[in-house]
Protein backbone atom coordinates (compact mmCIF):
# COMPACT_ATOMS: atom_id res chain seq x y z
CA UNK A 1 0.00 0.00 0.00
CA UNK A 2 1.14 3.66 -0.71
CA UNK A 3 0.02 6.07 1.25
CA UNK A 4 0.15 10.04 -0.13
CA UNK A 5 1.36 12.11 2.81
CA UNK A 6 3.86 14.34 4.60
CA UNK A 7 5.67 14.30 8.23
CA UNK A 8 3.85 17.73 9.37
CA UNK A 9 -0.17 16.69 8.35
CA UNK A 10 -1.83 15.73 11.47
CA UNK A 11 -4.49 13.90 9.07
CA UNK A 12 -1.80 11.51 7.31
CA UNK A 13 0.01 11.04 11.37
CA UNK A 14 -3.53 9.44 12.25
CA UNK A 15 -3.43 6.79 9.74
CA UNK A 16 0.57 6.32 10.23
CA UNK A 17 -0.45 5.85 14.20
CA UNK A 18 -3.04 3.84 13.15
CA UNK A 19 -1.06 1.64 11.17
CA UNK A 20 1.71 1.38 13.80
CA UNK A 21 -0.96 0.37 16.34
CA UNK A 22 -2.58 -2.44 13.93
CA UNK A 23 1.29 -4.16 13.14
CA UNK A 24 0.51 -2.79 9.57
CA UNK A 25 3.22 0.22 9.40
CA UNK A 26 5.83 -2.10 7.17
CA UNK A 27 2.86 -2.42 4.61
CA UNK A 28 2.35 0.89 3.73
CA UNK A 29 4.92 3.03 2.12
CA UNK A 30 5.21 6.50 2.16
CA UNK A 31 4.64 8.86 -0.88
CA UNK A 32 5.71 12.06 0.47
CA UNK A 33 4.38 15.36 -0.71
CA UNK A 34 4.35 18.73 -0.53
CA UNK A 35 0.84 21.44 -1.19
CA UNK A 36 -1.34 23.14 -0.35
CA UNK A 37 -4.47 24.43 -1.32
CA UNK A 38 -2.56 27.17 -4.02
CA UNK A 39 0.00 24.54 -4.41
CA UNK A 40 -1.55 21.85 -5.47
CA UNK A 41 -0.14 18.52 -6.23
CA UNK A 42 -0.81 17.00 -9.79
CA UNK A 43 -0.36 13.39 -9.34
CA UNK A 44 -2.25 13.42 -5.94
CA UNK A 45 -4.84 14.92 -7.79
CA UNK A 46 -5.18 11.93 -10.15
CA UNK A 47 -5.97 9.64 -7.36
CA UNK A 48 -8.01 12.36 -4.85
CA UNK A 49 -10.19 14.61 -6.88
CA UNK A 50 -9.60 16.65 -3.65
CA UNK A 51 -6.06 16.94 -4.35
CA UNK A 52 -5.75 16.49 -0.05
CA UNK A 53 -3.55 14.18 2.46
CA UNK A 54 -4.49 11.57 2.89
CA UNK A 55 -4.74 9.46 -0.06
CA UNK A 56 -4.04 5.91 -0.06
CA UNK A 57 -3.38 3.18 -2.90
CA UNK A 58 -4.25 -0.39 -2.29
CA UNK A 59 -2.59 -3.32 -2.72
CA UNK A 60 -6.11 -4.28 -4.99
CA UNK A 61 -5.43 -0.91 -7.06
CA UNK A 62 -8.16 1.90 -5.47
CA UNK A 63 -7.80 4.57 -3.75
CA UNK A 64 -9.24 5.92 -0.32
CA UNK A 65 -9.53 8.66 1.84
CA UNK A 66 -9.69 10.63 3.61
CA UNK A 67 -7.95 9.84 7.10
CA UNK A 68 -11.38 8.34 8.56
CA UNK A 69 -12.16 6.01 6.06
CA UNK A 70 -8.52 4.70 5.38
CA UNK A 71 -8.20 4.37 9.21
CA UNK A 72 -11.06 2.21 9.45
CA UNK A 73 -9.89 0.51 6.32
CA UNK A 74 -6.60 -0.24 8.33
CA UNK A 75 -8.20 -1.60 11.19
CA UNK A 76 -10.52 -4.49 8.87
CA UNK A 77 -7.67 -5.18 7.63
CA UNK A 78 -5.96 -5.89 11.24
CA UNK A 79 -9.01 -8.07 11.71
CA UNK A 80 -11.70 -5.38 12.49
CA UNK A 81 -12.98 -3.60 15.48
CA UNK A 82 -9.00 -2.96 17.10
CA UNK A 83 -9.08 0.64 17.22
CA UNK A 84 -12.75 1.30 15.85
CA UNK A 85 -15.35 -0.17 18.48
CA UNK A 86 -18.04 -2.59 17.26
CA UNK A 87 -20.87 -1.46 18.59
CA UNK A 88 -22.82 0.19 21.38
CA UNK A 89 -21.59 3.29 23.34
CA UNK A 90 -17.98 3.05 23.31
CA UNK A 91 -18.08 3.06 19.02
CA UNK A 92 -19.92 6.18 19.02
CA UNK A 93 -17.88 7.94 21.59
CA UNK A 94 -14.87 7.10 19.80
CA UNK A 95 -16.09 8.23 16.33
CA UNK A 96 -17.67 11.76 17.81
CA UNK A 97 -14.26 12.23 19.56
CA UNK A 98 -12.89 11.66 15.86
CA UNK A 99 -14.97 13.89 14.71
CA UNK A 100 -14.76 16.51 17.33
CA UNK A 101 -10.66 15.89 17.10
CA UNK A 102 -10.81 16.41 13.02
CA UNK A 103 -12.69 19.22 13.72
CA UNK A 104 -10.26 20.99 15.67
CA UNK A 105 -7.07 20.01 12.99
CA UNK A 106 -9.57 21.09 10.43
CA UNK A 107 -9.85 24.57 12.44
CA UNK A 108 -6.02 24.69 13.05
CA UNK A 109 -5.02 23.76 9.46
CA UNK A 110 -6.97 26.35 7.77
CA UNK A 111 -5.34 28.76 10.46
CA UNK A 112 -2.26 28.01 9.82
CA UNK A 113 -2.81 28.10 5.54
CA UNK A 114 -3.93 31.55 6.55
CA UNK A 115 -0.99 33.24 8.24
CA UNK A 116 1.69 30.56 6.37
CA UNK A 117 0.07 31.13 2.74
CA UNK A 118 -2.34 33.99 2.25
CA UNK A 119 -0.75 37.35 1.17
CA UNK A 120 -0.70 39.69 4.36
CA UNK A 121 -3.51 42.06 3.06
CA UNK A 122 -5.64 39.86 2.40
CA UNK A 123 -5.45 38.31 5.68
CA UNK A 124 -9.22 38.76 7.53
CA UNK A 125 -8.75 38.98 11.49
CA UNK A 126 -12.74 37.50 12.35
CA UNK A 127 -11.89 34.90 10.51
CA UNK A 128 -8.93 34.09 12.15
CA UNK A 129 -10.27 34.53 15.49
CA UNK A 130 -13.59 32.22 14.53
CA UNK A 131 -11.65 28.99 13.69
CA UNK A 132 -9.61 29.38 17.13
CA UNK A 133 -13.16 30.06 19.08
CA UNK A 134 -13.59 26.77 17.56
CA UNK A 135 -10.62 25.39 18.90
CA UNK A 136 -10.42 26.49 22.17
CA UNK A 137 -14.24 25.44 22.88
CA UNK A 138 -13.82 21.96 21.37
CA UNK A 139 -10.37 21.69 23.65
CA UNK A 140 -12.08 23.05 26.29
CA UNK A 141 -14.97 20.27 25.67
CA UNK A 142 -12.25 17.54 25.71
CA UNK A 143 -11.26 18.55 29.07
CA UNK A 144 -14.43 17.86 30.57
CA UNK A 145 -13.99 14.17 29.55
CA UNK A 146 -11.89 10.94 30.66
CA UNK A 147 -9.83 9.92 27.58
CA UNK A 148 -8.59 7.40 29.48
CA UNK A 149 -9.72 3.51 28.44
CA UNK A 150 -8.86 1.92 25.00
CA UNK A 151 -6.10 3.94 22.64
CA UNK A 152 -9.12 3.25 19.91
CA UNK A 153 -9.47 6.00 16.92
CA UNK A 154 -11.07 8.73 18.83
CA UNK A 155 -8.13 8.83 21.43
CA UNK A 156 -5.66 8.96 18.13
CA UNK A 157 -7.76 11.98 16.31
CA UNK A 158 -7.63 13.82 19.57
CA UNK A 159 -3.64 13.39 20.32
CA UNK A 160 -3.15 14.24 16.85
CA UNK A 161 -4.77 17.04 16.86
CA UNK A 162 -3.00 17.94 19.83
CA UNK A 163 0.40 17.54 18.04
CA UNK A 164 -0.70 19.26 15.46
CA UNK A 165 -1.56 22.10 17.69
CA UNK A 166 2.11 21.81 19.95
CA UNK A 167 3.98 22.04 16.07
CA UNK A 168 2.44 24.40 14.50
CA UNK A 169 1.20 27.18 17.65
CA UNK A 170 3.43 26.23 20.52
CA UNK A 171 2.57 29.77 21.94
CA UNK A 172 -1.15 28.56 22.24
CA UNK A 173 0.08 26.85 25.40
CA UNK A 174 -3.51 25.09 25.57
CA UNK A 175 -2.01 23.07 28.63
CA UNK A 176 -1.35 25.31 31.03
CA UNK A 177 -5.61 26.19 30.92
CA UNK A 178 -6.71 22.56 30.62
CA UNK A 179 -4.08 20.45 32.84
CA UNK A 180 -6.40 17.22 32.90
CA UNK A 181 -5.80 17.11 28.63
CA UNK A 182 -2.31 18.48 29.52
CA UNK A 183 -1.33 15.02 31.84
CA UNK A 184 -3.46 12.99 29.12
CA UNK A 185 -1.37 14.35 26.01
CA UNK A 186 1.65 13.98 27.91
CA UNK A 187 1.25 10.23 28.52
CA UNK A 188 -0.46 9.41 25.60
CA UNK A 189 2.79 10.79 23.46
CA UNK A 190 4.98 8.15 25.15
CA UNK A 191 3.61 5.64 23.21
CA UNK A 192 5.70 4.51 20.50
CA UNK A 193 2.93 5.27 17.56
CA UNK A 194 3.00 8.47 18.70
CA UNK A 195 6.90 8.94 19.49
CA UNK A 196 7.88 7.69 15.75
CA UNK A 197 5.80 10.52 14.23
CA UNK A 198 5.97 13.30 15.86
CA UNK A 199 6.52 16.17 13.48
CA UNK A 200 9.62 17.66 13.38
O1 LIG B 1 -6.43 21.67 1.20
C1 LIG B 1 -5.51 21.36 0.40
O2 LIG B 1 -5.53 21.62 -0.79
C2 LIG B 1 -4.31 20.60 0.91
N1 LIG B 1 -4.43 20.28 2.30
C3 LIG B 1 -4.36 19.02 2.77
O3 LIG B 1 -4.21 18.05 2.05
C4 LIG B 1 -4.42 18.82 4.28
C5 LIG B 1 -2.99 18.57 4.77
S1 LIG B 1 -2.75 18.86 6.48
N2 LIG B 1 -5.21 17.66 4.56
C6 LIG B 1 -6.52 17.76 4.92
O4 LIG B 1 -7.05 18.85 5.15
C7 LIG B 1 -7.27 16.43 5.02
C8 LIG B 1 -8.60 16.54 5.77
C9 LIG B 1 -9.46 15.31 5.58
N3 LIG B 1 -10.79 15.54 6.09
C10 LIG B 1 -8.88 14.06 6.29
O5 LIG B 1 -8.02 13.38 5.70
O6 LIG B 1 -9.33 13.72 7.38
C11 LIG B 1 -1.15 19.67 6.41
C12 LIG B 1 -0.99 20.71 7.49
C13 LIG B 1 0.43 21.14 7.65
O7 LIG B 1 1.38 20.57 7.09
O8 LIG B 1 0.65 22.12 8.44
Amino acid sequence: MKLFSSPTSPFARKVRVSALELGLAERLELLEVSLSPVNPHATLREHNPLGKIPALLTDAGETLYDSPVICEYLDALAGGNRLWPASGPARWQALRRQALADGITDAAVLVRYESAARPAQLRWTQWTDGQWLKIRTALEALEQESLDGPFDIGAISVACALGYLAFRFPEERWEERLPRLGAWYTAVSERPSLAATRPA
